[in-house]
């Protein structure tokens, strides 16, 4: 499995952080029902690389349940969950559980035995920024050690080519190390499983939906976790999928038409739901009476709404006197929504000490991005 982003609050909403506690349950039940030897967790496994003493809780109380089952677990960092600097990985705190933190340098590996088969387990966690040049001979370093094992899973976390837009990739596909019985990666949310040629490669996917961007792969393949096999140094992966995972839709529409188009994609995923209330994104073009559009969506009993996005109209600024600072005409610009001219100011600070911080803030504020 990978990418439970554990802390997650979309959208800062309670319930969405609810939601990845529990794909992540339900995860870890699979695991304990099917009777896995050991779990391999591809990273991220937390939100951030301080995690909230909630977050942490709830890690504890799942990782309690599977010491108990006698099922320990891999993980590398990923590039949400790798401390800044000094600290330590969260994920150390809990190696008396039988959780096992791999490659915070570089490779490093350990081997899983059970009634004379072994199993090397290569990781290198998460490696970005400067470190990123490093990823080549890390890769190489680790086949040089799979070479000698029958048996062997590599664990990384990178966008690989073919998986993600070129220009976010960190690792050409054909640079991957071929001698591995599988390459369990993480990084990319929307799973992907390839196994036409060997090693068996796989993006196990994140198990909720941490960006709008996912919504549309969910819809098509849903969220899922894999049950890997190894036997003789091949490996075959099922997937199985995770039945809790809370519906999204983004429905990009028009003052005219959204009340349709919000009923046609509910009716077309009705049955699918599960008992959880599905959250729905609407984005409107052109102009409109907002406030008809705020009453309209607030009579769904069987969906919930973000507030509604309104694209593409002008706003016209009244200048004053006494506005002076950028702050005076963010919050002209927002007049009618004083919470988003609250965030563009806050933006607007961050941005003028680090823009790169500023962004990467911005992102996990609204729940977008990997
Ligand atoms: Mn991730």
């Amino acid at each position: 499995m990978s990418d439970t982003h554990l802390g997650s609050r979309q959208y800062m909403r309670d319930d969405r952080e609810n939601d990845f506690y529990e794909a992540f349950r339900e995860a870890m039940e699979i695991a304990i029902e099917r009777k896995v030897d050991f779990i391999v967790h591809s990273g991220d496994l937390f939100d951030t690389w301080s995690p909230s003493n909630r977050a942490l809780t709830e890690f504890k109380e799942t990782a309690l349940k599977m010491k108990d089952a006698g099922i320990p677990m891999y993980l590398i960092m990923g590039d949400h969950d790798r401390p800044k600097r000094t600290d330590y990985p969260a994920a150390k705190i809990f190696d008396f559980l039988g959780i096992t933190l791999l490659g915070h340098d570089g490779v490093e590996s350990c081997t899983y035995s059970k009634d004379g088969e072994e199993v090397l387990i290569v990781g290198i966690s998460n490696l970005k920024g400067s470190r990123k040049d490093q990823l080549i001979e890390e890769y190489a370093e680790a086949d040089k050690l799979a070479q000698a094992a029958k048996n062997s899973i590599l664990i990384s976390h990178q966008a690989v080519t073919g998986y993600l837009i070129e220009d976010a990739c960190e690792a050409k596909y054909e640079d991957l190390p071929k001698h591995f019985s599988y390459l369990a990666f993480g990084h990319v949310h929307d799973g992907a499983i390839k196994s036409d040629s060997y090693p068996l490669f796989s993006y196990a996917g994140s198990t909720e939906m941490k960006s709008i961007r996912e919504i549309s792969a969910f819809l098509k393949q849903g969220k899922a976790v894999n049950l890997v096999t190894l036997e003789n140094g091949e490996a075959k992966a099922e997937r199985i999928p995770l039945t809790k995972v809370r519906y999204q839709f983004l429905v990009e529409s028009d003052f005219k038409s959204y009340v349709g188009d919000i009923d046609k994609v509910l009716e077309k995923y009705r049955d699918r739901f599960g008992g959880k209330v599905p959250l729905v994104t609407v984005r409107l073009n052109g102009s409109g009476d907002k406030e008809e559009v705020r009453r309209a969506l607030s009579k769904y009993q069987e969906a919930s709404f973000r507030p509604p996005e309104f694209i593409s109209e002008t706003v016209e600024i009244e200048s004053r006197p006494g506005m002076d600072t950028a702050s005076d005409y963010i919050k002209a610009y927002f007049k009618d929504n004083p919470q988003l001219a609250e965030l563009a100011q806050e933006f607007y600070r961050h941005a003028r000490q680090d823009r790169e911080e500023a962004i990467r803030w911005l992102r996990e504020k609204l729940g977008i991005g990997e």
